[in-house]
């Protein structure tokens, strides 16, 4: 029944003056339009259908929900909160703690923990200084008392019912890790709707960058609502037994900054006995970012996070990686001794397990080895008359319509770009 700008997820009208890029500079989103749409706004119900006539256990487990931020909005956070207290079954809740990564904001701090004495589940903690969202994490996990830990990113929307289905798949198997579906809320409108494809798998390319593919036919579930297997997950908002995660070894605590950990924990899951599955009824709004407004102190990078985790975890595969990525052989992990140790003594499988038993259809997007060209030639929209070009972007190479250029169209396809166009 709510009416107003925002409500229902709808975009939010903006004007040019709310384009300015002012108004992304401290978050990579629009802080203006959140400023302006209710806390406590509406959001649509884009479940499958069939989640509506679930049943789930009479008994689950509580959780801790656990919320890392650095320099987070003030509006963003409090919609991430209002909207785990609104759409969460109380009795769900152990506790909601909220770990600071040292930020500088004012807003974040004594403000913060007057408005939060109101919300008698929320705990703020902080970092001593500056560790990075993975020790962040760890930190809020150390401290929890929940049978579960949930973690989110402190930008979020839950939607309708989001968590009785991740603790019911982790009831069932305590060795299950859960994802929501993740949606996605515009960095510049907050409208909220799906990904593109919703329901895939997560996967990653030999550069290791995230990636989603289509759930192949075996995998699919006759109900489409019902959790299906995932080999890796997109990093920030998932569900864990919290002694499970703890006899996994948390996170590598010499994970760096951002980055990486999406790996590790989810190689770890799969490789030492447990799984990991996405969960279609559960649904949690993310803002993806337009970039990336904090500073990351230098000495710490992404790739010694990548290396970290291939050398830990990857075997023989690694070398995929620094064929892509020469300049990764010579970085120093630091030390990983530790790593390899809980891996032998948990008695994790090999990657190669991993690759033939779980990630089997992830070659068929991304192939170790780069085979020959699938096809040459243009592929043109006829209606439109244009053609696919494709350009290098920050998520490797992305394809879109141009206009069609004599003689420069015509080029060669890869594999997964020809399946992409059913060439
Ligand atoms: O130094 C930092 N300290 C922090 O506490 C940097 C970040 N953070 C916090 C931050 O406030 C946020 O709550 O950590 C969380 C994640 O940081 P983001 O929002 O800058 O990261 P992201 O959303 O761009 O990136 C995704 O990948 C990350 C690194 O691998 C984390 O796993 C994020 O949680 C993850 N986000 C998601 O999975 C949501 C879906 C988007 C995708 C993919
Ligand atoms: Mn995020």
């Amino acid at each position: 029944m709510r009416t107003g700008k925002g409500e229902h997820g709808k975009p939010y009208p903006l004007t040019e003056d709310d384009r300015d890029d002012s108004a992304y500079r401290e978050n990579g989103f629009n802080i203006l339009v959140s400023n302006n749409i209710a806390l406590e706004r509406s959001l649509p119900d884009i479940r499958h259908p069939n989640c509506k006539h679930k049943v789930y256990l009479e008994k689950l487990p509580n959780t801790s929900i656990i919320i890392p931020f650095h320099n987070e909005g003030w509006t963003s956070l409090l919609r991430t909160i209002y909207s785990i207290i609104n759409r969460t079954p109380d009795i769900l809740i152990a506790e909601i703690i909220l770990v600071d990564d040292f930020s500088d904001r004012e807003h974040l701090k004594e403000k913060l923990e007057e408005y939060m004495a109101r919300f008698t589940k929320v705990r703020i903690v902080r970092t001593k200084k500056r560790e990075g969202l993975i020790r962040t994490r760890l930190l809020g996990a150390s401290m929890a008392k929940g049978e579960v830990l949930t973690f989110l990113d402190s930008h979020c929307e839950v939607n309708v019912n989001w968590l009785p289905p991740l603790l019911n798949q982790i009831a069932l198997n305590h060795k299950t890790i859960v994802c929501p579906m993740i949606d996605v809320i515009d960095h510049n409108h907050f409208g909220y709707e799906a990904q593109a494809g919703d329901a895939m798998r997560g996967a990653f390319d030999w550069e290791m960058y995230y990636k989603r593919i289509p759930i192949p036919p075996e995998l699919q579930r006759s109900d489409p609502s019902d959790p299906f297997e995932s080999p890796v997950m997109a990093g920030g908002l998932f569900a864990v037994d919290r002694e499970w995660f703890w006899e996994l070894g948390g996170y590598d605590p010499g994970l760096e900054i951002w980055g990486g950990e999406q790996y590790e924990i989810s190689f770890k899951v799969w490789m030492c006995g447990g799984g990991m599955f996405d969960v279609p009824c559960s649904r949690v709004g993310h803002i993806y970012r337009k970039y990336v407004p904090y500073k990351v102190p230098s000495g710490t990078s992404l790739a010694r996070n990548l290396k970290r985790v291939a050398e830990t975890w990857m075997d023989e595969f690694a070398e995929y990686v620094y064929q892509r990525r020469p300049e990764y052989r010579h970085l120093s992990t630091g030390d990983i001794s530790a790593q390899k140790e809980l891996r032998k003594h948990l008695k994790c499988k090999d990657f190669k397990w991993f690759m033939a038993a779980v990630a089997w259809d992830v070659p068929k997007y991304y192939p170790p080895v780069e085979p020959p060209p699938a096809a040459w030639g243009e592929i043109r929209n006829v209606a439109a008359n244009l053609c696919v070009d494709s350009k290098h972007g920050a998520t490797g190479t992305e394809l879109r319509l141009d206009v069609c250029v004599k003689d420069g169209s015509e080029r060669t396809w890869s594999h997964e770009q020809a399946l992409r166009f059913h060439v």
